[in-house]
């Protein structure tokens, strides 16, 4: 169902070189079974890792007693809290400059926590082990509701942060609160309604997990591990454990979907380089689901007031947001460190408004630690969400339809770069023809038509829409860095004396096929085919420093530095043509892979040849150096704004409540298209992920903190049976600052069509006189929300 509406460079599918519908490199190894994950790395005399965790959400540990599971026959060593802070390595830092326990010293802080830990001769005898570890708990009472976290009785859980005496995690405040109370004040009308994002998880189909091998003799670590990031955590492990970064190798093989939840640093992988340091073996920890589950990153747990004032002919004058953010035992959110609420200052959307202010306060609870981006650049899926939901509130209680009002209030092509009330600089958006072409795709005129036919004959049909602007692909250095490291990414391009090329990434791979797009990348600038480069990532030790994968920054950043190396590299190869050719630089004429002598195409010489030239014998150009390759560090201007209009049809059983998605049109903007099939592949992915949050997702817990989500019976995913045909198109809005033109769009359809769904079923149960429901719109709650009300017609 592709519409084309190109706003400036053409999409070039069917040619050789450079961007177009290519087919993954990477996927003749998965689809043969042969990718390699860290699962899959077995070495010779390894050991296995496996964690107790805690039953209790809180209490006090008073003993652990390991001796009978150290006179098991098969185990090599067993750890405790205790054993680590005589090493000073019970304690790490987090991606957010908290704190976390490795292993529990003095109190268990969340159901799952990382108590002790046992190496043995396999993995069977590393579990038994667990079971004769003996743990006495002294419980306390948890903090389980987030709403009454902060009040004076709730019992302090970071007791071991000097001078805590609540369980306050920080405040933070954007806009301006003052002229936004002014244009509420002077609006026809106000909406305001209490918006809750739950706790989700990214659900990675590969669990977490390490295998550290450690070289006495030469002092090396090795660690294979599931990360989004490889450099960042390689820094970080050398600040903590005191080894020299050179010595320290982190590989990210092959990873099995990362969403966010590999961002962090978790105490497992903490573990097994302890493991791997003190039996002298490598040792592999690998977790199973239900730790996945109930220890790792979780995302979302906001719960938030949104306000919107608007005159009442539907023009949108401010958004006011009030944000309880639960984090969770330790603050182990991933964003830059000024950030401390990720990107959630983007709540005013796409809308070009008058005034708008956001307070939020985050709260430590007996939960998993976390707020990770899952699909979602640093919170900005929390912030689409509130927008798209108030405003679609709002044109419930202006009666006004829903793409009408948004189309109102669109920020206008002209206003580019357009810097909103919260201080973000968009840098480029048309947004007028994507919520077009959206309608045309969906056929909109004539589904509003067919509901209001169903309505009369009481069925239960809904028609959501929301529209979404994004901001991805961190930095600038000079705003953000993770820890005090830069977000910038290095990347280096070496071309073979034969013109074959190997281009080396800081960026990891997850499924995302970077193997093939940013060999498109290069291939584009370099006129080398994409078949004959080779992508190398995910090895400290191949690779220049960059900060990794997640945010939707690898296009952004990376993706801008793939493409300037090649640039450098065809500058110089310009030069060594200029000599083969006899010609001044200015002379020549450049098109994909081939210098040509201006007004003579017959005088030319191919990339192929000049790699040649650069490698061979003779003399070069003056102060030309042989070889042919370049390395740079790519730091970014700005962050790129994608963009989409998602309209979602959903139909609504009256008799059970269950929701069926009938229909899904996505259109996104991702700028420059690289490759477009790889990019409908992301689309999908995250369409899907969005219906499982809107309908099905939640990880919930009872009045202990024991978690109810614990496995992926009780934590439900959508498969190909929940979700509809997806129908995407897409507009074609280059950014301006990147070197090709490209935004991110890997986290764009989790982002967008979380509101879209739940849009469509408010909009279903509008005879009700229902304006919101909360998410996951499970049967039981869309039942929930019908019951007591008016019957429809
Ligand atoms: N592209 C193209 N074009 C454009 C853009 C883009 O072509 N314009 C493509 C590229 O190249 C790649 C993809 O697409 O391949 C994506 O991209 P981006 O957007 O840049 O992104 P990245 O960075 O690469 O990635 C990341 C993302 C994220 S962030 C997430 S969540 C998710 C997504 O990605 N994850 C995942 N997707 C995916 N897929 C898969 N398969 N797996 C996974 O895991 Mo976060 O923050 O982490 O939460």
């Amino acid at each position: 169902a592709d519409r084309t509406i190109v706003t400036a460079f053409e999409d070039n599918d069917g040619k050789p070189l450079g961007h177009g519908r290519m087919l993954r490199k990477e996927d003749p190894r998965f689809v043969r079974g042969r990718g390699r994950y860290v699962d899959d790395v077995q070495l010779p005399g390894m050991l296995h890792l496996a964690i107790l965790r805690s039953p209790m959400a809180h209490a006090r540990i008073t003993s652990v007693d390991t001796s009978l599971a150290e006179a098991h026959p098969n185990v090599r060593l067993v750890v405790t809290g205790a054993m680590l802070a005589e090493k000073g390595l019970a304690w790490m830092p987090t991606l957010s400059n908290d704190v976390q326990a490795v292993l529990a010293t003095d109190k268990v802080r969340f159901q799952g926590q990382e108590v002790a830990f046992v190496v043995a001769e396999d993995r069977y005898a590393a579990r038994d082990a667990l079971e004769l570890i003996d743990v006495e708990y002294e419980p306390l009472d948890p903090v389980v509701d987030v709403r009454t976290a902060l009040s004076p009785s709730a019992p302090v859980i970071r007791d071991d942060l000097e001078g805590k005496t609540d369980n306050h995690c920080f405040d933070w405040e954007t806009g301006d609160a003052e002229s936004t109370d002014a244009v509420f004040a002077k609006a026809d009308v106000v909406v305001s309604e209490d918006i809750v994002y739950p706790r989700v998880h990214p659900a990675p189909m590969e669990t977490c997990g390490a295998v550290a091998d450690y070289d006495a003799v030469d002092g090396k670590l090795t660690l294979w591990s599931t990360t989004q990031a490889p450099h960042a955590h390689r820094t970080l492990y050398a600040i903590v454990a005191g080894l020299p970064e050179h010595k320290i190798r982190v590989i990210a093989p092959d990873i099995g979907g990362g969403f966010g939840n590999k961002v962090p640093i978790y105490p497992g992988y903490v573990c097994a380089i302890v493991g791997s340091l003190l039996t002298g073996k490598p040792v592999k920890w690998m977790e199973d689901r239900s730790e996945n589950l109930i220890s790792t990153g979780f995302a979302r747990d906001y719960i938030m007031r949104g306000e919107i004032a608007a005159t009442s002919d539907g023009r949108i004058l401010g958004i006011r947001t009030n944000v309880l953010a639960d984090h969770g035992a330790f603050n182990g959110t991933a964003a830059p460190v000024k950030y401390p609420a990720g990107f959630f200052g983007v709540f005013t959307g796409s809308y070009d408004i008058e005034a708008a202010y956001c307070k939020m306060t985050a709260v430590y609870t007996n939960k998993a630690p976390g707020g990770v981006a899952y699909a979602c650049s640093f919170r900005i899926t929390e912030a689409v969400y509130l927008v798209e939901r108030i405003v679609d509130c709002l044109a419930y209680q202006l009666q006004m339809d829903p793409v009408e009002l948004r189309m109102k209030n669109f920020i206008k092509p002209e206003q580019f770069p357009y810097e909103t009330k919260t201080g973000w600089v968009y840098d480029s958006g048309d947004y007028a023809p994507t919520m077009r072409l959206a309608k045309e795709l969906a056929g909109y005129d004539e589904l509003r038509a067919e509901q209001a036919e169903k309505r009369k004959r009481g069925e239960l049909m809904g028609i959501g829409v929301a529209f979404f602007t994004e901001a991805v692909g961190a930095g600038p250095r000079k705003d953000m860095d993770i820890l005090g490291l830069g977000m910038a990414d290095g990347c280096e391009l070496r071309v073979h004396p034969t013109g074959k090329a190997v281009v080396r990434l800081s960026v990891q791979t997850q499924g995302q096929g970077h193997e093939t797009t940013f060999a498109q990348i290069v291939a584009e600038e370099i006129g080398i085919p994409p078949q004959d480069i080779e992508v190398v990532h995910g090895d400290t030790d191949q690779t220049p420093f960059g900060l990794g994968t997640y945010g939707s920054r690898s296009t952004p950043v990376s993706g801008a530095a793939a493409a300037l190396v090649a640039r450098k590299v065809r500058d110089k190869a310009r030069l060594i043509a200029s000599a083969m050719l006899e010609v001044s630089v200015a002379d020549l004429e450049w098109s994909k892979g081939v210098f040509h002598v201006a007004g003579d195409p017959s005088a030319s010489v191919t990339i192929q040849d000049i790699a040649m030239r650069a490698h061979g014998a003779g003399d070069l150009p003056e102060g030309v150096e042989g070889g042919l390759e370049a390395q740079i560090c790519y730091n970014p201007e700005n962050l790129t704004y994608p963009h989409g209009a998602y309209i979602c049809v959903v139909d609504i059983d009256p008799g059970t409540a269950k929701v069926k998605v009938r229909r899904f049109v996505a259109v996104d903007d991702c700028g420059t298209r690289i490759n477009p099939m790889i990019i409908e592949g992301q689309v999908h992915g995250g369409l899907t992920d969005g219906v499982g949050m809107a309908l099905m997702e939640m990880i919930s817990f009872d009045e202990d903190g024991n978690c109810l989500s614990g496995s992926l019976m009780d934590y439900l995913i959508p498969t190909a049976l929940e979700v509809p045909d997806w129908e995407t198109g897409f507009t074609v809005t280059p950014s301006p600052h990147h070197p090709i033109g490209a935004k991110g769009v890997g986290e764009s359809a989790t982002v967008g069509s979380p509101p879209a769904v739940v849009n469509a079923v408010v909009d279903a149960l509008k005879p009700f006189g229902i304006r919101h429901a909360d998410m996951p719109l499970t049967p039981s709650r869309v039942w929930e929300a019908m019951k007591g009300r008016p019957t429809p017609p």
